[in-house]
């Protein structure tokens, strides 16, 4: 028996501060056509797919941070997206920067949804581990203000049944946590989809700067095969706005080898025939946590 999606990760080079949507959401648009053709159900584009990435920048005009931000999804902007996932029944993963105004006041998040063959949004992800910092700190050649701009999720980690499994959804640093992927494992998760947008280099410990591709790939393989389940990373990649970022865009098994992974720096689609029946000769045996999981040795992970 096997339940085979065939995943698209449709990574991304560079998006210039000044690009406009309409141009971006062209780029997006030809991924997502491409995948069609090589026969994907779903495609998976980046974290802040729509923008550059401006928490590089330390800004103090909200309007001028607002414009970053979505305010509707689908809005006129993004709804050729889902217009043309319901003309040829491919599904997507779309990361953004969502401004909403729930409980009386206006909230921002980095954000991700989860669209089927339908059109229709099947999921919600809200980024809960934001990293960087929240004032300006101009002894960095960049700035990385998520923590500035951005609300930590308030959606906690969700799975979803859709494309024949069950799937969950992260965001970029969230892949380096290995709660992530535990949290979505005992709920049931199959598969991970996530996008990212890193930088080569980390101000803080320049010296791991050679190291961004190596512990990029150490944690998702580690998650994927602990956990039992496919993981789909896209990068935004390539020198942005003077700023270069990491590509290396990957597929990677529940055993935890990269079945798939990019080999440029821009737009590029990789694909993969991923049967989710696979995860079995992980979660049934060496990580079958029913038999061998002992908790009640582990409430300190969630204490502190
Ligand atoms: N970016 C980076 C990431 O976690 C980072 C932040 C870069 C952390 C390099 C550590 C080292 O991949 C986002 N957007 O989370």
């Amino acid at each position: 028996m096997s339940r085979i999606v065939t995943v698209g990760a449709a990574q991304l080079g560079p998006i210039a501060r000044n690009e406009s949507r309409a141009r971006v959401v062209e780029r997006l648009l030809a991924l997502m056509r491409r995948a069609r053709t090589r026969g994907c159900d779903l495609v998976v584009f980046p974290e802040l797919a729509l923008t550059t990435f401006f928490p590089r920048w330390y800004m103090e005009s909200q309007a001028e941070i607002d414009a970053f931000f979505e305010t509707a999804m689908p809005g006129p902007e993004t709804e050729p997206l889902f217009a043309v996932a319901r003309e040829l029944g491919i599904g997507f993963y779309l990361g953004y920067a969502e401004r909403v105004e729930e409980g009386g006041r206006v909230r921002r998040f980095n954000t991700s949804i989860l669209v089927d063959g339908r059109g229709e949004v099947v999921g919600r992800y809200r980024k809960i581990h934001l990293p960087g910092h929240a004032e300006n700190e101009p002894w960095r050649a960049f700035q990385h203000l998520e923590k500035r701009y951005f609300e930590p999720g308030d959606l906690g980690f969700g799975t979803w049944q859709a494309f024949g499994g069950v799937f969950g959804m992260a965001l970029c640093n969230d892949r380096r946590w290995p709660e992530t992927y535990r949290v979505l494992a005992l709920k049931g998760m199959e598969m991970l989809l996530l996008g990212y947008n890193t930088p080569m280099h980390y101000p803080p410990v320049p010296g791991h700067d050679h190291l961004q591709g190596f512990h990029n790939h150490l944690c998702m393989q580690a998650g994927a095969y602990q956990n039992g389940t496919w993981v789909v990373a896209v990068a935004k990649a390539g020198r942005e706005e003077g700023c270069d970022l990491l590509g290396q865009s990957c597929i990677i098994a529940p055993t935890g080898e990269i079945v798939a992974m990019s080999s440029t720096l821009g737009d590029e689609l990789i694909t993969a025939e991923c049967d989710l029946d696979r995860t079995r000769e992980i979660k049934e045996h060496i990580f079958n946590f029913e038999l061998h999981r002992r908790p009640e040795e582990y409430r300190l992970i969630a204490e502190r």
